[in-house]
This record gives structure tokens, C-alpha cells and sequence, in this order.
């Protein structure tokens, strides 16, 4: 959906815009918000982006034109947390934590600072997937409310050439439990049968998604990487017990009420690790 240009000027959602994207995440597993960060600041983030994802293939030795990950050409690798990724626009931004607070509580937690990123040269799609797998394992056969939303910024304009996401929405974020565990039937085989949508979207747009969806990286076929960077916030009463992200102190003491909170459970106090 766009947002209105006034809107947009207050920097805040409506009521009603809230709670249609809300509803359209419960009905339909997802909601797009287009083109919602200024594009200097997105230009900027794609450039910071591209300076740690070299190094990051580096370490790894992932060449793109030998291919890797099985031909997908895929990476994901965690974000350090400082500027400009841990801008309060990408960590706290209003119009996620209104949609996001609706769903999962405002005691939610932000604990998932990651990057995935379908790398030029791929020839391979990944296989479908959830992000999450069963809650209750087997013998839970009813489907569970959502208790964590993936929110993804895409730091280029998507298209049909450089590796959109491909989605299953409608119903695969709404199973049984058991259905997202390891003994489910082959998500692969069921969704080429099914209908799934690639998700084009212009530089700066929001796409926030229950992360039970069915959903896979497509190959890139243009000449650049095209990152998204991946988020996940949690209700508190699912919250890992554990931080992952490493937040510095002066950092965490600079950001927003609103930031702090979602942020509470992470690893404060410790330095900015580089890019893995
Ligand atoms: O950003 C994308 O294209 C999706 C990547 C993905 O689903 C994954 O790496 O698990």
C-alpha cells in the first residue's frame, strides 16, 4: 500500500491504516509499505551495506561468479548495530512499531539485526521455506497466534531481474503448528502447485510479514547485490532468554525510549562486532 502524503508529512499512521495493515498481515501474511525512506538515506545505507558485504564474502570465500549456496547466490550475515544501520528509522521506525505493537504488544522485543542480500551471477532459487519452525512440535494441530513479525527494508528498487522475494501469501502463515516442523509435507512440492507473488517494491518500502509465510530467494540477474535487510521483532512472552545483538553502551543510551525497550534484552554493553 502507499501511504498518504500526510501520512508520510506527520511521520505517523493513521488508526485506520493501522489497523488495515494489521488486518492484512493476519488475513493475507503480509503488508507492503512503499517507499517509505527518503532515498539519500537508503542510497546511503546501500553504500555502508556494500563496504561490509565484500569482506563478509571474503571471509566465507564466496566468489559469485563460481556461485555458492547452492547456486543460489544468497547471503545472510548479521548487522553490526551502529550508524547507519541502527538508525531509529530502520530499528524503531513509527509506522512498524504501531502495526508491530498492535499484533504482538508493546512489550514486544526487537532481537534480530540481520541482512540477506541475493548476490549478482545466482542461478538458483532457494527452496521455499518458513523462517520459523513448529512451536509445539507433532502433536500440535492447531494453528498459534503470531508471536513474531520479519521486517524487511530493500536497500535497491526490487524488480523481476534482481532477486525479488518470492511469497506464498493467503494462508501459508495460517497452518496447524505441526505443519511448520521438520515432518510436515514438502513445502517445495505443495507451492509449485500454488500461487506465490514476487515482491517488487522501490527502494526505502517496508515489508512486514508474519514469519511463518512460505517464501524463497530468487536468483539475481542484474549486475548488482540486492540486500534486504531483516529484522525480528517478538512478543515478550516468546522473547529468547538470550541477546544476540551486541549494542554498545554509549549507543544504546543515545537511542529512544521506544528503541531501548525493544532493544532490553540484548547484549548492552558490548562492542560493535564486525560483519560475519
Ligand atoms: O531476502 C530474500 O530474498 C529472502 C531470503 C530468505 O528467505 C532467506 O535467506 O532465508
Amino acid at each position: 500500500m502507499r501511504i498518504s502524503k500526510e501520512e508520510m508529512a506527520a511521520g505517523k499512521l493513521l488508526p485506520e491504516t493501522v489497523e488495515l495493515a494489521v488486518q492484512l498481515i493476519k488475513v493475507n501474511g503480509y503488508v507492503l509499505f512503499e517507499e517509505v525512506l527518503p532515498r539519500a538515506q537508503v542510497e546511503n545505507l546501500y553504500d555502508k551495506f556494500v563496504e561490509i558485504l565484500g569482506p563478509a564474502m571474503e571471509k566465507h570465500q564466496l566468489n559469485p561468479e563460481v556461485g555458492f549456496h547452492n547456486d543460489t547466490n544468497h547471503i545472510g550475515f548479521d548487522l553490526p548495530f551502529r550508524l547507519p544501520f541502527c538508525d531509529e528509522a530502520i530499528i524503531a521506525h513509527p509506522f512498524v512499531t504501531d502495526v508491530v505493537d498492535q499484533i504482538l504488544g508493546d512489550d514486544c522485543v526487537l532481537n534480530y539485526f540481520h541482512s540477506n542480500t541475493s548476490v549478482q551471477g545466482g542461478k538458483k532459487p532457494q527452496k521455499v521455506h518458513s523462517d520459523t519452525g513448529s512451536r509445539y512440535g507433532d502433536r500440535c494441530t492447531v494453528n498459534l497466534p503470531i508471536i513474531k513479525l520479519v521486517v524487511n527494508f530493500p536497500l535497491v528498487d526490487v524488480n523481476e531481474l534482481n532477486g525479488p522475494m518470492e511469497i506464498w501469501p493467503g494462508g501459508t502463515h495460517l497452518h496447524p503448528d505441526n505443519w511448520y516442523g521438520p515432518n510436515s509435507f514438502n513445502k517445495p512440492q505443495l507451492a509449485e502447485h500454488m500461487q506465490s507473488v514476487k515482491v517488487l517494491m522501490p527502494a526505502g518500502s517496508i515489508l512486514i510479514r508474519d514469519d511463518r509465510m512460505w517464501h524463497r530467494g530468487t536468483p539475481n540477474r542484474s549486475n548488482h547485490p540486492r540486500p534486504n535487510v531483516a529484522l525480528i521483532y517478538t512478543s515478550a512472552a516468546n522473547a529468547p532468554q538470550k541477546g544476540s545483538i551486541q549494542i554498545p553502551e554509549e549507543t544504546y543510551n543515545q537511542l529512544s525510549e521506544k528503541a531501548k525497550k525493544l532493544l532490553r534484552n540484548e547484549n548492552i554493553g558490548i562492542p560493535v562486532e564486525p560483519a560475519n
